[in-house]
């Protein structure tokens, strides 16, 4: 097969028609390797990014829609800031393969819709919102979007077990940092005698690890236990109209260093939930971003 240097080089061109043939004609063979080149190519990778993003610019602790909105806008303006999202999932994304009780569709009150066209996600025009044929669609592309952005870095498995509070000599507290335990570690303090965590510094820390639940309003909760906050507000019933505008207007910087959005927001507010409509929490996630931003012009 030759190609000219006019022709567009696709990878069906490189493989070459022939060749597939010929490959999956039970002569497909792949290139040698041992097996501890494999361990090293993953170990390597993972230990370098661990000691480089000890020190990050922003953390964004949970890649839900909200935290994936807020990765993307804020990397993809900002390519100088190091960006670090630590997921405690296996698989990142949150709530958001569904559109709700477990069906597929998603639906996307206007004008978040904007965002849709911004990372290139198709929808069908409803009128006040706009419908994604399915909520994978909208999170896989997401994903896509912000892990192709090159400062980005996400640690999924990785559970945020304690943030970093410093203290100046003027006595005010700040919000520093995160501490991260692998997620299996961290489920397993009661069984096991203390495992020790690692820690990641910045600036700015985004929180965003959903309503309450086994692992949700984290930050929320430990405000509390630490006392940069009084109480709770505690997630309300759903009320469509009043949580999205709820939500995205209230996300901000709740304790110094600190920027709280979507659900989680509705547990330290008090304010009501919104079930499976998604502009609140693109809207809340791309906010966030934007405080962050201010947070560093500052
Ligand atoms: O695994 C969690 C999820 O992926 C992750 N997470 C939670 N605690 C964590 C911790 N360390 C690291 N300590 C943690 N990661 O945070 C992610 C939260 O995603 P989500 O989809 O649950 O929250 P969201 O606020 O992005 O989106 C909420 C979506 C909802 S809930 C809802 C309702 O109940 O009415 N409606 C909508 C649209």
């Amino acid at each position: 097969m030759s190609l000219t240097m006019e022709e567009p080089v696709t990878t069906l061109q490189l493989v070459g028609k022939a060749d597939v043939a010929e490959d999956y004609n039970g002569s497909y063979r792949f290139a040698p390797i041992e097996e501890a080149q494999v361990s090293r190519a993953m170990i390597k990778r993972y230990f370098n990014t661990m000691y480089e993003r000890a020190v990050s610019d922003v953390v964004i602790v949970g890649a839900g829609s909200a935290g994936l909105s807020c990765a993307y806008t804020l990397a993809s303006r900002r390519p100088d800031l190091k960006v670090t999202i630590i997921e405690a999932n296996v698989a990142p994304g949150g709530g958001a393969w569904l559109g709700g009780q477990l069906m597929t569709a998603m639906v996307i009150r206007k004008p978040a819709d904007s965002f849709l066209r911004e990372i290139g996600v198709p929808y069908e025009d409803e009128g006040a919102f706009v419908v994604v044929k399915h909520a994978a669609l909208f999170t896989s592309t997401l994903l896509s979007r912000v892990l192709s952005l090159p400062n980005v870095v996400l640690m999924n498995a990785t559970t945020v077990e304690d943030l970093i509070v410093h203290t100046d000599f003027q006595g005010q507290q700040r919000v520093a940092g995160v501490v991260t335990n692998w997620t299996l570690v961290a489920l397993n303090h009661d069984t096991q005698s203390c495992m020790d965590p690692a820690t990641i510094t910045a600036p700015v820390i985004v929180t965003t690890t959903g309503h309450d639940g086994p692992m949700g309003a984290f930050s929320a909760k430990r405000l509390v236990s630490m006392g940069l906050n009084k109480e709770l507000g505690n997630m309300r019933g759903l009320d469509m109209n009043r949580s999205e505008p709820a939500i995205v207007n209230g996300t901000r910087e709740v304790a110094p260093g600190l920027v709280m959005a979507g659900m989680e927001l509705a547990e330290h507010d008090g304010s009501n939930r919104m079930g499976p409509t998604f502009g609140g929490m693109i809207g809340s996630g791309v906010k966030a971003a934007h405080e962050a931003l201010r947070m560093f012009d500052a």
